[in-house]
């Protein structure tokens, strides 16, 4: 005769298979919203290719293109490197975020949005809607190198007037 086990045990039981579910879902989730490269680029030569102008660029009212360079160590928007990259944008703006990298393995870490991993010799885009007026502080999520924590991105949302 085998013993049932304990209503106990099996509760556990349970609760360890929601929990290990949970887990996996999360992380699929991670990989699923990680969106496939749009494209390749050559690392050597992105001043031949679409990353010669970088920044933020308008298309129309309120949607914007921000073209980047991740490198050793700062996000290149066009700007000087005697302070950290900056962007201001209205209330309501759509920006397509178009990103390669330069040297190694980058990434954007968007508060609320999924981490954008910046990949020498691929393009990574991704388009953002900004609702809120807030500072965005946007930092690398993948260590670097010795300055690593050196790379950041502030995108500045104005209130609407
Ligand atoms: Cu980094």
């Amino acid at each position: 005769m085998s013993k049932k086990p304990s209503p106990l045990i099996i509760i556990l039981c349970i609760l360890c298979g929601i929990t290990i579910s949970i887990l996996l879902a999360v992380v699929a989730v991670q990989f699923v919203r990680t969106p496939p490269p749009a494209g390749t680029v050559d690392p050597m030569r992105l001043n031949q290719s679409e990353f010669r102008q970088l920044g933020l660029i308008p298309t129309t009212p309120r949607h914007y293109i921000l073209r980047l360079v991740a490198k050793e160590w700062f996000f290149d928007v066009g700007q000087t490197r005697d302070a950290p990259a900056s962007i201001t944008i209205p209330q309501h703006s759509t920006v397509t975020l178009i990103t390669t990298s330069m040297d190694v393995v980058h990434s954007l870490q968007i508060p609320g949005n999924p981490i954008m991993m910046i990949i020498p010799g691929k393009i990574q885009q991704q388009t953002i809607v900004f609702d809120t007026p807030r500072t965005y502080t946007i930092v690398c999520g993948v260590y670097c190198g010795p300055k690593h924590t050196q790379m950041q991105l502030t995108i500045v949302v104005t209130p609407a007037k």
